[in-house]
């Protein structure tokens, strides 16, 4: 499939999905939300770590499509929401690491959008927001389920309510963004990190996603039973030998993903 609004790149195991509708901020209409969800569905396990950003220095994502929104009846507007949920639990739930580099506004659904990504690195310029009970809506791509997870309830209740947009500095202090660089820098480290992670055994840091992922919202004792669980499929993988066998040895491994 030919992409409107996406472009795709790829440099060795790390992929750079960025969203570019210029027009409008890079918002989220359907046609972007649907060839989110098509790159998704079809993403080459060649890939180790995903990149998510938008086109140009001034904007991540905006939010969802007011424009679009603004005519939608109750079921299309549910419809609307369900389709924008749907694609960002994909995204939260791939098998690979994913990293949201913000690049400026990450407003409503842009905000949403980086929060069902695993981490979130932002440029100086970034500003984030939940401004949907503005325009008479309330967050309606899972703000209201992942925002407090996030940074804890108050501060989700704070930001929700009141509408209000932050800076990169208040974002990293919330715990909202993991680290926030210079614009010019923003990509750059962004493919470090990325690296970093996919020169790991794959099999370990998707192991490690699933856990962190599903052991949140279990009791202790059951998270607990899961991680070991996990922990011993670990030793059914040739990756665990040859990083075990590489250290003993003193030698750089090269995981083979099996
Ligand atoms: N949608 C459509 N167009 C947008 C847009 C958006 N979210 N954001 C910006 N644009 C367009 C502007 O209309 C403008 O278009 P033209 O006038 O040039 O045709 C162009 O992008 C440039 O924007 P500005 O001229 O406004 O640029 P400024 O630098 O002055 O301001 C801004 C930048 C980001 C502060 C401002 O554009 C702004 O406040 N944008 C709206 C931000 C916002 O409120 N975002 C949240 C959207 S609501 C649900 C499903 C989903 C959601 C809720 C419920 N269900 C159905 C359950 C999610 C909702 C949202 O995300």
């Amino acid at each position: 499939m030919d992409y409107e609004f996406l472009k795709i790149s790829n440099e060795g195991a790390i992929c750079t999905l960025t969203i570019s509708a210029p027009q409008s901020l890079n918002a989220l209409n359907s046609k972007v939300l649907s060839e989110m969800e098509d790159f998704i569905d079809k993403i080459d396990s060649k890939i180790l770590t995903l990149i998510i950003t938008g086109e140009g220095d001034k904007s991540f994502v905006a939010g969802a499509d007011i424009k679009e929104m603004s005519n939608l009846n109750e079921t299309e507007g549910k419809a609307f929401g369900e389709k924008g949920a749907r694609v960002f639990r994909k995204i939260e739930s791939l098998p690979i690491p994913v990293i949201a580099a913000v690049n400026g506004y990450a407003l409503g659904g842009g905000c949403e959008l980086a929060m069902a990504c695993d981490i979130r690195l932002c440029s100086e310029n970034a500003r984030f927001g939940q401004p949907e009970v503005g325009l008479g809506i309330i967050p309606g791509f899972s703000g209201t389920v992942r925002l407090s997870r996030l940074v804890g309830m108050g501060m989700a209740k704070d930001l929700i309510f009141s509408g209000r947009n932050i800076k990169a500095d208040e974002a990293l202090r919330i715990g909202l963004v993991n680290a926030v660089y210079k614009s010019e820098d923003l990509m750059n480290n962004t493919k470090e990190l990325a690296q970093r992670i996919a020169n790991n055994a794959p099999i370990a840091v998707c192991y490690a996603k699933e856990c962190i992922n599903k052991e949140f919202d279990m009791c202790v004792d059951e998270a607990v039973a899961y991680e070991n669980v996990m922990f011993g499929r670990c030793f059914a993988t040739t990756d665990q030998k040859d990083g075990m066998k590489a250290f003993l040895n003193k030698e750089k491994v090269q995981f083979q993903n099996k």
